[in-house]
C-alpha cells in the first residue's frame, strides 16, 4: 500500500433549505391560514480519526468533499428532510489546518477522536411560523444559510515514543527489525528506507513503547538533499531520538562528525525536535573497525551529557541492555 501523509482537501457542508410560502386552500375555507413549512438543516462534514488506518492516500485521489443540502420546506406544514452529515475517516495522528490561513485546527490523537470541519447551514424557518395576530397571512419564509466551505490540509504525523534517527545505511530498520516484530526492508545501500516504519517493543506482559524508523538524513536534508527532511515530522512528537552512527572501514570516518551533522539538520528542521531528550548508539560492533570506537565514543557523549550505548544486530551484543535503557529513558521523560 502507498504511504501517503499530506492532502489537500475540499470540503463543504450542505446548505440549509428554505423556508415554505403556502396558505391551505380548501374548498370551504378560501382563506386558509399559512401552512408554509421549515426548511432542513444541511449536513455537516465531519472528520474522524480510525485506528485501521494508515494513509491518507483516498483523499489524494478524490480531493472534494461535499455534505448533504437540507430540503426545502413544503405546504401542508411539511418540513424538508435534513442533509446527511458526511463522515471523512483519517487515520489516528492526522492533524488538519485550514490550508488558507494555515492555522491548525485539529489534531485528531486518539482512535475515535473526531471534529466538524465544516458546519451545515440551518434550514429556514417556513411562514406558518410568521402568524401573528397582526399578520395573519405572512407572505414571507426564511432562506436557509449556505453550509460552510472550506479548503483543507491534512497532514499525517505518526504516533510513536522513541524516533531512529542517523545517517543512511547505519542500521536503523535492522535495529527496529531485531527489537520489534516490524519487517522493514535492509540492505547495504544509502535510502533503503523510503516511508516510515513502525514498531511495537516489548519489555514484559504489561510494557511496551513504539518505535519508529525513518528514512536515513543526509547533510543538506533541510534543503531537500537526499530524501530531505520531509519524513522528519513523523518523529516530531517521540519523547526520545535514539540517534544512531556507525563507522566505515574509511580512516576519515568520525562517528562525532556524523552526530554533529545530524543535529544540524534537526535544529534546521525544528529547534523542538534538536532539543528532545538522545541516546547515542554505536552500531556494528560486530566490525573491527566500530569497535575501536567504542571508548572514544563513549567518552564523547560524556563530555556532551548524553548517554551512550553500543550494539551489534548479528551477535545481538546490547540489544537487550538497549530496550530497557530506551524504556527507563522513556519513564524519566515523561516526569
Ligand atoms: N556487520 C553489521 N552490519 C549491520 C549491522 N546493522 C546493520 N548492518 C548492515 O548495514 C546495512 C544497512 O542497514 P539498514 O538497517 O538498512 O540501514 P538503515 O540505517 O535503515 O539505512 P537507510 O534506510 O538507508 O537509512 C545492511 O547491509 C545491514 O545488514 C550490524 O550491527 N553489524
Ligand atoms: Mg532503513
Amino acid at each position: 500500500m502507498k504511504f501517503i501523509d499530506e492532502a489537500e482537501i475540499y470540503v463543504k457542508a450542505g446548505d440549509g433549505g428554505r423556508g415554505c410560502v403556502s396558505f391551505e386552500r380548501e374548498r370551504f375555507r378560501p382563506n386558509g391560514g399559512p401552512n408554509g413549512g421549515d426548511g432542513g438543516n444541511g449536513g455537516s462534514v465531519i472528520i474522524k480519526a480510525d485506528g485501521r488506518l494508515h494513509s491518507l492516500l483516498d483523499f489524494k485521489y478524490a480531493p472534494r468533499h461535499l455534505a448533504k443540502n437540507g430540503e426545502h420546506g413544503m405546504g401542508g406544514q411539511c418540513n424538508g428532510r435534513k442533509g446527511e452529515s458526511l463522515l471523512l475517516k483519517v487515520p489516528v495522528g492526522t492533524v488538519i489546518y485550514d490550508a488558507d490561513s494555515g492555522q491548525e485546527l485539529a489534531d485528531l490523537k486518539e482512535d475515535g477522536a473526531e471534529m466538524v470541519a465544516a458546519q451545515g447551514g440551518r434550514g429556514g424557518l417556513g411562514n406558518m411560523n410568521f402568524a401573528s395576530a397582526t399578520n395573519q397571512a405572512p407572505r414571507y419564509a426564511q432562506p436557509g444559510t449556505p453550509g460552510e466551505e472550506r479548503n483543507l490540509r491534512l497532514s499525517l504525523k505518526l504516533l510513536a515514543d522513541v524516533g531512529l534517527i542517523g545517517l543512511p545505511n547505519v542500521g536503523k530498520s535492522t535495529l527496529i527489525s531485531c527489537i520489534s516484530a516490524a519487517r522493514p526492508k535492509i540492505a547495504d545501500y544509502p535510502f533503503t528506507t523510503l516511508i516510515p516504519n513502525l514498531g511495537v517493543v516489548k519489555i514484559d506482559d504489561e510494557a511496551s513503547f513504539v518505535v519508529a524508523d525513518i528514512p536515513g538524513l543526509v547533510p543538506g536534508a533541510h534543503a531537500g538533499k537526499g530524501l530531505g527532511d520531509r519524513f522528519l515530522k513523523h518523529v516530531e512528537r517521540v519523547r526520545l531520538l535514539v540517534h544512531l552512527v556507525t563507522v566505515s572501514e574509511d580512516e576519515s570516518a568520525d562517528p562525532r562528525k556524523d552526530f554533529r551533522t545530524i543535529n544540524k539538520e534537526l535544529a534546521l528542521f525544528s529547534p523542538q525536535l534538536a532539543a528532545r531528550p538522545q541516546l547515542l548508539v554505536l552500531s556494528k560492533t560486530d566490525l573491527p573497525w566500530a569497535k575501536e570506537w567504542e571508548k572514544k565514543l563513549s567518552t564523547y557523549a560524556k563530555r556532551q551529557k548524553i548517554p551512550f550505548m553500543a550494539i551489534s544486530a548479528p551477535t545481538g551484543a546490547g540489544l537487550d541492555e538497549l530496550k530497557k535503557r530506551i524504556f527507563k529513558l522513556l519513564q524519566e521523560a515523561a516526569d
